[in-house]
């Protein structure tokens, strides 16, 4: 069992990635609730992205996705966000809402239309070159509705290309990430709909192409924790998207839906010496924070992985593996359920008032009066958002 001092050595190198548009508006498709405060370009993302890192310790980059968070110099960018104390991380590009993407980007049955989104997938790696990005994050809403639309086989073909032509043109120090997702926004066939396809897809690539699980992608039931670990196990488990969910893709605060599943994952992963930077798996949130104020939305989701991570730490190992190789089932899910039931939140704000940081992250920013000051400030021009 990892003393509390291992704990939080394991914590305090453990970075979880924030996505910048989780510090815009966001919404369904009933109403999208503007709220006060909300950033209106890349920069005001940075800086809030800068204000969970100072009160956490754990968040020391920002996720982009373009267009939303296109900027006339990428490198320009990088240097604020430096100033503001962290990097830019992943580069998301997004080949799903223009027009011309109806029946699908590099799936689409156009050569047209594939080749205006590789070309898009490939000005995203130009963007990383600027921003000293390694992560190329991709999701593809492509799809069909009814059975015949299209040719699956057909389709594979189509993203395959695409993806090797992206591959080639990666540089020694990034890599890709491939996310999947079983529905939405089509409803008969993804052409990226699960973990197996994606890996796959990866296999064929090379080393530098890894799968990424979002959380909330996946149909309800399945043992996320499962297939984490196969990934694993085969050296492609690139990354995260970590939210939670009761139904589809909610994208709710990670932890917040089903915190049990969230220590499962990290359960599985600490066995796997998957928490370490040199095991390169990437820790990123992927939320809407439709209804509650998104700063502190997302200093707490920080706080629930690093809750649920120190609970896994926890985990008595080696009385695990006794009553695992002696077959007493209930003596094993005691040992699992023993780090869950502990409160790890004293152990935690030890850790940060040892770092010089508040102990209580959200009662510091309540405190720091910045939220009624953006509330002030960010009067005018356009609020960031989907702009779907
Ligand atoms: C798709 C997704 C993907 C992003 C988007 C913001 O549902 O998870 O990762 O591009 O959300
Ligand atoms: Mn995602």
């Amino acid at each position: 069992m990892n003393d509390h001092a291992a704990v939080k050595a394991a914590l305090r190198a453990m970075p979880i990635e924030t996505p910048s548009w989780a510090y815009g508006n966001s919404g369904t498709r009933f109403k999208v609730f503007a709220q006060q405060g909300v950033p209106r370009d890349a920069y005001e993302k940075i800086a809030d992205a800068a204000v969970v890192h100072r009160l956490t310790g754990a968040a020391p980059s920002v996720a982009l996705h373009i267009p939303w968070d296109r900027v006339d110099d990428f490198a320009d960018l990088a240097r604020f966000a430096a100033d503001q104390g962290i990097a830019i991380g992943a580069i998301n590009p997004n080949v799903f809402q223009d027009n011309d993407y109806k029946l699908g980007s590099v799936c689409h049955p156009d050569p047209r239309v594939r080749r205006k989104a590789l070309d898009h997938l490939l000005e995203c790696v130009d963007i990383m070159d600027a921003t000293g990005s390694s992560i190329l994050s991709l999701w593809f809403a492509d799809g069909t509705n009814y059975a015949g639309q299209d040719s699956i086989a057909a389709r594979q073909d189509r993203l395959a290309d695409a993806l090797s032509q992206t591959y080639d043109r990666l540089g020694p120090d990034q890599r890709m990430l491939v996310e999947y997702k079983l529905f939405e926004p089509h409803f008969y066939s993804m052409d990226l709909p699960d973990w197996g396809t994606s890996y796959a897809h990866c296999v064929a690539l090379g080393d530098r192409a890894q799968v990424l699980v979002d959380t909330g992608h996946h149909a309800p039931g399945t043992n996320i924790e499962f297939l984490v670990t196969v990934l694993r196990r085969f050296g492609k488990l690139g990354g995260f998207h970590f939210n939670s969910r009761n139904y589809a893709d909610d994208d709710l605060m990670v932890g917040a839906a089903d915190p049990f599943q969230l220590f499962r994952i990290m359960h599985e992963l600490v066995r796997a010496d998957a928490i370490a930077p040199e095991a390169n798996v990437a820790f990123m949130l992927d939320q809407c924070h439709n209804l509650e104020a998104k700063v502190p939305a997302l200093i707490r989701s920080v706080l629930n992985v690093q809750e649920a991570t120190a609970k896994a730490l926890l985990v008595d190992a080696d009385a695990l593996a006794a009553a695992q190789s002696g077959g007493d089932v209930l003596a094993a899910h005691a040992v699992l359920m023993d780090a869950y039931a502990t409160d790890v939140r004293p152990l935690l704000a030890e850790m940060r008032a040892e770092a010089g940081l508040d102990p209580d992250p959200i009662a510091a920013y309540h405190r720091s009066g910045y939220q009624q000051r953006i509330e002030t400030e960010r009067v005018g021009g356009q609020q960031a958002g989907w702009g779907a």
